[in-house]
């Protein structure tokens, strides 16, 4: 596996050197970060990020993410130009050292909490998803700011998107994600790219926007749309593991042997009696997610691809963007390397 960490540019207040530091660290995860959905990145700002890596002994070889312009998803618009658009940034990502491009094709919101500062018996934060505090709110009624959602949309334009998506309808969704499909994989399988989709977060519906990257079923219907081992998954197994439905380490274990995973995001979740969840550190006992059980199928199945420790807590007074620390996200890449080793050890 080849362990990597997220990294959000300049103005990330954690620095390469730091993450440098994180021992066993290979790559990283980054993007371009100055242009909007729908735009080709510059190539000098992929160059800086390249050279920004290198002078700290890293590799910038992931992408996360080519965000999906809304258009390309409601397949309305200019989709020929957008998919273009997406094609020229993933060939200008290869010609920068990227080999994985990460991407979702969740409607509107990338992903959706309660509250991001929920604060532990022990004093740590993170972030929560509490069904008492989202039932009842409806955003086509009220004027409702749920945090992570994307500021920059006003309420009309979030009104007219679920409205959109409403008509739309889950096959609609499959419809276009195959159109989008169907002109990048070749794209990506020229020039040497692994295209991984990020399940949805949480995977099931929300405030009736459709969600189709969300189980099995669907999981080896989106492999089938495309038969490309450029047509991947970023397997997140704390977004795929709040749906007690999900049987995650033998998710891993099925995509793994088929050589579909091209990037693992290793975070624990606990989920809560009435389906709601907690974001807990990575260790198995603090979740739901047996995290040994995952590692030991991805090294029982040869898996060579990208590892990152996705979201951590907030402790030792660290401040900064929730999720995102250094600290827990550290603890979670040494947690990482301990089982990687002890299985592969074990595996020999
Ligand atoms: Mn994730």
């Amino acid at each position: 596996m080849k362990l990597s960490f997220r990294w959000y540019g300049e103005s990330d207040p954690i620095s390469l050197e730091y993450i440098s530091q994180i021992p066993g660290m290979r790559s990283i995860v980054t993007a371009v970060y100055d242009v909007k959905p729908g735009q080709v990145w510059p190539e000098e700002s992929l160059a800086a990020l390249k050279k920004d890596c290198e002078d700290h002994g890293l590799i910038f070889d992931v992408v996360e993410s080519i965000p999906v312009h809304e258009d390309i998803k409601l397949g309305r618009g200019n989709v020929e130009e957008l998919l273009e658009v997406y094609c020229e940034n993933i060939r200008r990502c290869a010609a920068y050292g990227v080999k994985c491009v990460t991407y979702n094709f969740m409607p509107v919101f990338d992903w959706t909490r309660t509250q991001l500062d929920k604060k532990a018996p022990d004093g740590s934060t993170s972030l929560v998803m509490y069904w008492d505090q989202m039932r009842g709110l409806d955003p086509l009624k009220d004027d409702i700011h749920l945090p992570g959602w994307d500021s920059s949309y006003t309420q009309d334009e979030v009104r007219e998107l679920i409205g959109a998506y409403g008509e739309l309808g889950e096959e609609g969704l499959w419809a276009n994600l195959e159109r989008f499909l169907k002109k990048v994989i070749p794209v990506a399988e020229e020039c040497g790219v692994k295209m991984a989709i990020h399940p949805d977060d949480p995977p099931y519906p929300i405030f009736g926007l459709p969600r189709i990257i969300t189980c099995e079923t669907n999981l080896d219907r989106f492999l089938k749309l495309v038969d490309s081992p450029a047509n991947c998954l970023c397997l997140c197994t704390g977004s795929l593991g709040c749906a007690r439905s999900n049987d995650v380490t033998a998710m891993v274990r099925k995509y793994s042997a088929m050589g579909r995973i091209a990037f693992m995001h290793i975070r624990n979740v606990k989920i809560m009696e009435d389906g709601s969840f907690e974001e807990r550190a990575h260790l198995s006992s603090c979740g739901s997610l047996d995290i040994y059980e995952i590692v030991r199928a991805l090294v029982e199945t040869g898996f060579d691809g990208y590892v990152r420790p996705d979201h951590g807590r907030m402790i030792w007074g660290e401040t900064g963007k929730p999720g995102y620390g250094l600290y827990d996200r550290a603890l979670g890449a040494t947690y990482i390397n301990g089982l990687f080793e002890a299985c592969e050890k074990a595996n020999k």
